[in-house]
């Protein structure tokens, strides 16, 4: 595997779903596999998971590994070409990336939508570069568009604690107060679409995700309609894609609070379990007593990110 973005990139998934239960029963099975390579991680943002579980996952497999916050000690980096660059930014990224790649085997790259040009964000600018210029293979840990580790490891939980054979998973928009991007629910749909589930996606009027993605996905704009018998309810806020309303695309256009998954939403569902990628806001995209409550998996799916990485880095390592 060249590069993971889509997931398409996996390929068959009960194949994926098989070797990520082989991982998880023997998380040190192919710590032989990464032997004098190294995983360089680069993060043009915040993360607490996808640090950790990138590098446990990278480590489990023998792997050394590389960190390196963008915004905190390297140069400040443009991204654009065609700019006289005598502002704050000393280096561009297209001399930086051939160095970084110089130093790796791998590199994962967390680089989120900036939110106020759509077409670059959709384009995958940055990812793109890294794919072009670095030499490596390149794997997503939220870019732009997409968070494919995280929808990965949603797969992984669904498939552990699904206790039908196809059950109902409903992807439920919920209040924010900061405008998000739409790589998680972006993701989400994409895999969900490709799983063996039936699958509603929820959200107020102008939060269309974008077809490419969520295509052919059931879309119900009344929200407890959506959850009623739902086996998993997957809370999340993102804000607008810019599908239906291309002006206001990275707006936020709703904060309606009645979204906020409470007992009440959970109540008309299946028993549904409550899943959330994290961070997540209390209060406002969920209340204490459901994300504490004993339907909530959010821990063991965010423990399942190890696995997922460690999937994804194997079969990049395994392709060298
Ligand atoms: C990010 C997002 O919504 O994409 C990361 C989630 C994994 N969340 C925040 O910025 C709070
Ligand atoms: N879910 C997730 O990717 O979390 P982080 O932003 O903390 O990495």
């Amino acid at each position: 595997m060249k590069s993971f973005i889509n997931v398409d990139d996996i390929g068959r998934l009960d194949k994926a779903l098989a070797e990520a239960m082989e991982i998880k029963n023997d998380r040190f099975k192919y710590q032989c596999l990464g032997k004098n390579k190294t995983l360089l991680m680069i993060f043009f943002n915040n993360s607490l998971r996808t640090r950790l579980s990138t590098q446990k996952a990278a480590m489990n497999l023998g792997m050394n590994v590389i960190v390196l916050d963008v915004n905190a000690g390297a140069w400040k980096l443009e991204t654009e070409r065609g700019v006289i660059m005598d502002g704050d930014k000393s280096e561009h990224l297209l001399e930086a990336i051939p160095v970084m790649g110089s130093y790796c085997d791998i590199i994962g790259v967390r680089s989120f939508a900036g939110l106020t040009d759509r077409e670059y964000d959709y384009a995958e600018t940055v990812l793109n570069q890294f794919i072009k210029y670095s030499g490596r293979p390149v794997f997503a840990m939220e870019t732009a568009t997409v968070h494919p580790l995280q929808a990965f490891a949603d797969l992984i939980t669904i498939d552990e604690y699904k206790t039908v054979a196809r059950p109902k998973v409903v992807l439920s928009w919920a209040p924010h107060c900061r405008a998000l991007p739409q790589a998680v629910p972006n993701s989400f749909a994409q895999w969900m679409n490709a799983a063996d589930v039936d699958f509603v996606i929820t959200h107020p009027e102008g939060y269309e995700l974008d077809p490419v993605f969520a295509g052919g996905a059931r879309v119900e704009y009344d929200q407890m309609k959506a959850l009623e018998g739902a086996d998993f309810v997957y809370a999340k806020n993102w804000s607008c894609p810019g599908v239906t309303r291309p002006d206001d695309y990275g707006k936020i256009l709703s904060r309606d609070m009645s979204w906020t998954i409470d007992r009440s939403h959970m109540a008309v569902t299946n028993n549904a379990k409550f899943m959330h990628c994290l961070p997540v806001r209390r209060g406002l995209i969920v209340t204490d007593d459901v994300i504490e409550g004993p339907d909530s998996i959010v821990i063991p799916e965010a423990a399942n990110r190890e696995i997922s990485c460690s999937v994804v880095i194997r079969r990049m390592l395994e392709a060298m």
